[in-house]
């Protein structure tokens, strides 16, 4: 089996199961290294004053992890500059958000080169070379005018945009030319699949060939729809856990016998978390005998908190909640319990078994695993209830769940009050072809389909067809 080499912009090691508090990436990622041996390449979240390019290789969990430090005008610039005030707004349509500015390109394109000249001599003749994710477009360009020509893939997270949106972009081009340095580019789903197909063939003059191949810059790359999904057993046995028991029995001691709708997010402008909070409110403004009966737990953990628009949207979040409390509260009674902290992920998963309403309302995801997660952490013989915006890419495979207009406060009330009160049959009968879906489409499915499309490169093109990348 070959080695893979994942390279993604910060590295987390694994910690052991169950205490960790970081996302359903670095946990993906991480399974995916215990099952095909290799290194994982990335930023380690440190600075230094000046770049040296030193590699610090630790093993964690069965994982080889080697990170490198940047130098602080390179987070400025490459991750909370051109990642995450250009890429990320742009890309998940706020186009109001989006800043463009020169610096921050030019440290784009100089972390990516360092990023290359950093792990190219990890890099041996058989493996494969997997980079993930909008910080690292440019990174497989970058490898190849090292001399690396190891099959490499990269794989994007979140939404690939309408056209319109990505030709807003000044050097759009270049972005996608750097793509087409790739031998397979993966996506969430066939909607952003499709999109890069359209953006492909009408924005740099490039075709879709009979095999589905793109071809573009004088080069072709293969291209397809990888939807992620989450460590469902690793997920079960959290659910299982001591922790979450204890997790579970806090919230039944404190909600005395309401009914808990909740949310996990990173708290981020993307995933429709003022929005949800005005549909909670519409419900309670509505339905008078809800009130009381129910509340919403919001887990909101701060993220990029260096960048302005995530300190806005903190502050209008804290507003917006103090606002419904304030409105709605008796002394017995808090609407809204919204917390900026992490929880463990085995704390987690009794947070998600507590709840009879799972309300994922982001207003664009690239796929959103919280869904995933909140399914996988159910009890079979009494499910809670899924609300899901259809604008997630989960909503494309989660179609048993109640599929709502995230912009809609009136649609976000409806569906909040059909799930509180659906009955058992029912929540059983869409939560099993949830569960079905978790299960089967899960970490490992998306890794080894992905890993082998990669394989694929390696085998000889077939005469006549143009040259792979
Ligand atoms: C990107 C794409 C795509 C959240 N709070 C806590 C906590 N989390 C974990 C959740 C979940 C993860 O973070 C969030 O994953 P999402 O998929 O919902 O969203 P992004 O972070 O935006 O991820 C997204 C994903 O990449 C994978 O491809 O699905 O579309 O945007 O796992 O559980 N985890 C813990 N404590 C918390 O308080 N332990």
């Amino acid at each position: 089996m070959s080695r893979l080499i994942v390279v993604s912009n910060r590295v987390t090691p694994p910690s052991p199961k169950g205490s960790a508090t970081q996302g359903g990436l670095a946990m993906a990622l991480a399974a995916a290294l215990r099952e095909y041996s290799g290194v994982w390449f990335g930023w380690s979240g440190e600075t230094t004053p000046e770049f040296t390019g030193h590699l610090s290789m630790k093993r964690a969990e069965g994982v080889t992890v080697a990170t490198v430090d940047l130098e602080e005008v390179d987070v400025q610039e490459y991750y909370n500059g051109y990642a995450n005030k250009t890429l990320w707004p742009l890309f998940h349509y706020r186009i109001d958000l989006t800043a463009y500015d020169r610096s921050f390109g030019q440290g784009y394109d100089r972390v990516n080169r360092r990023f290359a000249e950093t792990v190219r001599p990890l890099i041996e003749k058989d493996d494969l070379v997997w980079i993930h994710d909008y910080h690292l477009i440019p990174m497989a360009r970058e490898l190849r005018r090292l001399g690396v020509d190891n099959p490499i893939g990269f794989f994007l997270h979140i939404p690939w945009p309408a056209r319109q949106l990505v030709a807003t972009l000044p050097r759009h081009r270049q972005l996608a030319e750097a793509l087409f340095a790739y031998d397979l580019i993966g996506f969430q789903t066939e909607e952003w699949l499709d999109a890069f197909r359209d953006y492909v063939s009408h924005e740099v003059g490039g075709e879709v060939l009979p095999d589905g191949r793109l071809s573009a810059f004088g080069r072709t790359v293969r291209a397809g729809a990888f939807p992620i999904g989450i460590d469902a057993e690793d997920f079960a046995r959290a659910t299982r856990s001591a922790a979450a028991a204890r997790t579970y029995d806090r919230i039944a001691a404190s909600g005395a016998f309401r009914a808990m709708i909740v949310g996990v997010d990173r708290l981020d402008y993307s995933k429709g978390l003022e929005e949800r909070l005005q549909g909670f409110e519409r419900l309670l403004a509505d339905n008078p005998a809800l009130r009381r009966e129910v509340f919403m737990l919001q887990i909101a953990p701060p993220t990029r908190d260096q960048v302005d628009a995530y300190q806005d949207i903190r502050a209008r979040l804290d507003a917006l909640a103090g606002h419904i409390n304030g409105a709605y509260a008796d002394m017995d009674w808090t609407p809204v319990r919204y917390v900026n902290r992490n929880y463990r992920r085995d704390e987690l998963a009794g947070i998600y078994r507590a709840a009879k309403v799972g309300l994922v309302t982001p207003l664009r995801d690239g796929m959103n695993l919280v869904a995933k997660e909140f399914v996988a952490a159910q009890d079979p013989a009494d499910p809670g209830v899924l609300v899901l915006s259809r604008f997630a890419g989960a909503a494309t495979q989660m179609k048993d769940a109640l599929i709502i207009n995230p912009f809609s406060p009136e649609e976000t009330a409806e569906a909040l009050k059909r799930a509180l009160s659906m009955d058992r049959a029912e929540r059983k009968r869409r939560w099993e072809i949830l569960q079905h879906g978790v299960a089967t489409h899960d970490v490992a499915a998306w890794r080894d389909a992905f890993v082998q499309a990669l394989e694929a490169v390696r085998r000889p093109v077939p005469r006549g067809a143009a040259q792979t990348a």
